[in-house]
């Protein structure tokens, strides 16, 4: 298989992955063949797009504005529901040759275990519990920036599925730290470090927010230092592996997060804005990084920049 070489692999809390990148939910909808082809373009795994137990619609457009250092949306969480929806995960385990991760939501404790049981019945590799999208009511970050309510959602899914729980935390709070500690402390498997900050844009002609939800999250290279630090300073406190998420472009980007104690990185803007190549050149750049410092696997980077 493309890119396929025994330095680059990671074993990511059971999770098996040939390389340390993935691609983050919310990027290339919910069908197969985008997903088979960035597989094929070197990437080792894959988060699908949040979904949840009944069919949403999201919300209207725009849902995206291009805000010069990344990108602002808000699409409200659109699914067609995990019903209909386990299918494609059904057909996505069976064509892709790497691990699939289903990016999972509910509107309480009990509707989170419910769409993750049936997205493992369906044959997923593991849930990655969205406790963290910006701007939708009563889910993602209103549930996961209070620390009781994510400990309850986090201990209710893992009580309920015997595959790796991540747990992919909002960095719209006064202490990430104490929510990564949280998550590790209610059984977590690893943590996703991060989800979109918040922000808005407005249009100075029509005087209005541009976003039709008028506010939304920021993704992109602007978020890329606020994530490192995120995850350098969760580094130091949980044992669990950490997945960096956030502005991710190419391979200097992934090598940061790696050095800041990441295990593997989540790829998302940059796939949307520049398209899936950029899976083949940050897995290369990784490697020729490794072969110039003399680094057998990419285990030995992780968490480097905390030498002292
Ligand atoms: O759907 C969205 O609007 C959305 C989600 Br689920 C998320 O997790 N983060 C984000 O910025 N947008």
């Amino acid at each position: 298989m493309f890119l396929k070489d025994a330095g680059l692999s990671v074993d990511l809390a059971g999770l098996r992955l040939i390389n340390p990148t993935m691609l983050a939910s919310g990027i290339l909808g919910y069908s197969v063949e985008p997903l088979a082809e960035i597989a094929k373009r070197g990437c080792g795994g894959v988060v699908t797009k949040s979904v949840c137990l009944k069919p949403r619609i999201g919300y209207a457009n725009p849902t995206i504005v291009e805000a010069g250092v990344g990108l602002i949306n808000a699409m409200g969480l659109p699914n067609p529901g995990i019903d209909e929806y386990a299918e494609e995960l059904s057909e996505m385990k069976s064509t892709l040759p790497i691990p699939v991760v289903a990016s999972v939501f509910g509107f309480s404790a009990a509707e989170y275990v419910a769409v993750s049981k049936k997205a493992v019945r369906a044959g997923v590799d593991g849930v990655e519990l969205n406790v963290s999208c910006p701007h939708v009511r009563d889910t993602g970050s209103e549930l996961g920036q209070d620390p009781l309510l994510l400990s309850k959602v986090v201990r209710a899914v893992k009580t309920a599925v015997d595959k790796p729980v991540l747990v992919k935390l909002t960095p719209n709070v006064t202490s990430v730290v104490e929510l990564a500690r949280t998550a590790e402390r209610d059984g977590a498997d690893a943590l996703t470090i991060m989800n979109t900050v918040k922000a808005m844009a407005i249009d100075v002609e029509t005087g209005m927010p541009i976003l039709a939800n008028q506010v939304g999250g920021l993704s992109g290279p602007a978020i890329k230092p606020i994530a490192v630090r995120h995850v350098f300073d969760v580094y130091e406190t949980v044992e669990i592996p950490i997945l960096g998420c956030g502005g991710i472009g190419d391979w200097r980007d992934a090598v940061e997060f790696l050095l800041a104690g990441a295990s593997a990185v989540q790829i998302g803007t940059a796939v949307a804005m520049r398209g899936v190549g950029v899976f083949g050149e940050v897995v290369r750049g990784i490697r020729k990084y490794m072969r110039k410092k003399g680094l057998r696997s990419v285990g030995e980077i992780v968490g480097l920049s905390h030498r002292r």
